[in-house]
């Protein structure tokens, strides 16, 4: 099986002005396909246990890689897992969290305006490269704000995943230059809050699906 990128569900240029298109022709065409590329070279010479498994799948069981390939695929399969993520939770059509979501985001972080407060800071203070999640605890249903460095994921640490922004520079740097908390507040009118909620209302089938992988 060969990991391949998937099709972004708009256009370069359907995010602007929040998102320039160039920024995202670049952040597409460049820096994903090249983990897609590199995930596919590093399994070439993986162990067949390896291969046909999700990049969620090789994230989920880092401890089954060989070493020396290791760090390699923990790298481009978390580029991978997390850049496809984070396409489709953006969207150029306005929306909003459905009310479930809405009452958990209350209850978690006491208001909308505080919960985006509060990503916003999270993001702002990531040391070099990462990203800013909102997650749901197995642990108590809770929503929290995490954050991981490099390409890690929260779901090798028992979360669902909900919402997640890039902070890497190459997120941002051709419009907001050095200017992260910016863009942190610029992409909130292109979030897809109908993915978001659907990953709120699909979390217990998600778990289901992580747990069986770690299985398998
Ligand atoms: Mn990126």
């Amino acid at each position: 099986m060969k990991y391949v990128l998937p099709p972004l569900p708009y256009d370069f240029a359907d995010l602007e002005p929040h998102i320039d298109e160039k920024t995202m022709r670049l952040h597409y065409s460049m820096h994903h396909a090249t983990y897609v590329k590199s995930l596919n070279l590093a399994l070439e010479t993986a162990p067949d246990l390896l291969r046909g498994k999700t990049a969620e799948w090789l994230l989920l069981n880092l401890n089954k890689i060989p070493e020396k390939l290791r760090s390699t695929i923990r790298h481009h399969a978390g580029g991978h897992v997390n850049h496809s993520f984070f396409w489709q939770g953006l969207s150029p059509v306005d929306s909003m969290p459905s009310v479930e979501l809405a009452k958990a985001i209350d209850h978690s972080f006491g208001s909308f305006e505080k919960f985006k407060i509060a990503f916003e800071e999270a993001g702002s203070k990531v040391f070099g490269s990462g990203w800013v999640w909102l997650v749901k605890a197995r642990i108590d249903n809770d929503l929290r704000i995490l954050t991981t460095s490099g390409h890690d994921n929260p779901i090798t640490q028992g979360y669902t995943t909900l919402l997640v922004n890039d902070v890497w520079e190459h997120a941002y740097y051709l419009k907001h230059q050095n200017r992260r908390p910016e863009y942190l507040k610029d992409v909130w009118p292109v979030v897809n809050w109908v993915e978001v909620a659907r990953r709120y209302e699909d979390s217990l089938s998600i778990i289901e699906r992580h747990l069986k992988t770690y299985e398998l």
